[in-house]
């Protein structure tokens, strides 16, 4: 269901006297000894090949890849090779292929997600050997598809892995343009013959509910002659941890409106001003002005 959020952030008053703002071979029975060598491990298993999923997820969503995870994952071998990614110690790994670069897909459950919201996106990568640098990148997309997820949203562009603890890559300022379900793909694109690629602890945080805040000031000259012509000047604050899109400003004088402008895009922390002209009334001793703003924007 669609809200509305009509915000009366502020108001201002002022009174003017007149005249005064993230292949598998063979079981491990040795750890390599030399930085150079490969031994091939057994994984624990495959993730499901094709668009089988399960389900959807809603953020704050994490994953440790164990057996009770791993609903909804799959992968896409999308370089055809039979050498993707799999599960080993809760661990998701993509074990080299010694002729073809790595190009596989790890996707994620379907994750329903809103516009307006930021959300934070954390996953922990390692690389087998320091001497054999993995790459990935980490993409977006509202199918999980390799062409659509190529076409994506970035969400950490190609990244050089060649470190041997884990690491936690991150982008905390991951948004959507319209509310639906989406897919992140963690894309294993290391070159031929590396060795393997870890990742692990996959979060997508999300965020609490928009606050909207805009506070506004009003300014006018103190005094001004009966009958003369002013300028009142009215400062709109974002003070919220949101970028509005839309607001109103309205100007009064004696409670009743002179002028009604519409502010386009207020980033969190920014200000912006609005003027109006009013003249005042020839028989009068003072006047009192006001200047109120309202959000308008519709989620
Ligand atoms: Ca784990
Ligand atoms: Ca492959």
């Amino acid at each position: 269901m669609k809200k509305i959020y009509m915000i009366l952030a502020a108001m201002a008053l002022l009174t003017l006297s007149l005249n005064a703002q993230l292949k598998a071979k063979k079981k491990v029975v040795a750890q390599p000894t030399a930085t150079t060598e490969k031994v091939d491990i057994k994984f624990d298993r495959y993730f499901p090949s094709g668009p089988v999923r399960a389900g959807e997820v809603t953020p704050p969503y994490t994953c440790g890849f164990s057996s009770d995870e791993l609903d909804g994952w799959i992968l896409i071998d999308a370089n055809g090779d039979n050498t993707s990614w799999s599960v080993s110690s809760e661990q998701a790994v993509y074990q080299y292929n010694s002729s073809n670069a790595a190009n596989d897909w790890l996707v994620s459950p379907g994750i329903r997600l809103q516009a307006g919201k930021t959300y934070k996106f954390y996953v922990d990568t390692k690389a087998e050997s320091s001497y054999f640098a993995e790459r990935l990148e980490v993409k977006m997309a509202s199918a999980a598809d390799a062409t659509e997820l190529s076409n994506g949203t970035t969400i950490i562009g190609s990244t050089v892995v060649d470190y041997t603890t884990y690491q936690t890559i991150s982008n905390e300022n991951v948004t959507v343009s319209a509310d639906g379900i989406y897919y992140i793909g963690i894309h294993a694109i290391s070159d031929a013959d590396k060795y393997r690629l870890w990742i692990d602890n996959f979060v997508l945080d999300g965020e609490a509910d928009p606050v909207h805040d805009l506070s506004i000031a009003l300014s006018a000259p103190a005094t001004a002659g009966a009958g003369s012509t002013v300028t009142l000047t009215a400062t709109v604050t974002n003070t919220g941890n949101y970028d509005e899109s839309g607001y109103t400003v309205n100007f009064t004088a004696n409670g009743t409106t002179i002028a009604t402008q519409t502010g386009g895009t207020l980033a969190q922390g920014a200000s912006a001003t609005f003027t109006t002209t009013y003249t005042t009334d020839a028989n009068a001793s003072s006047v009192n002005f006001g200047a109120s703003v309202a959000c308008t924007e519709v989620h």
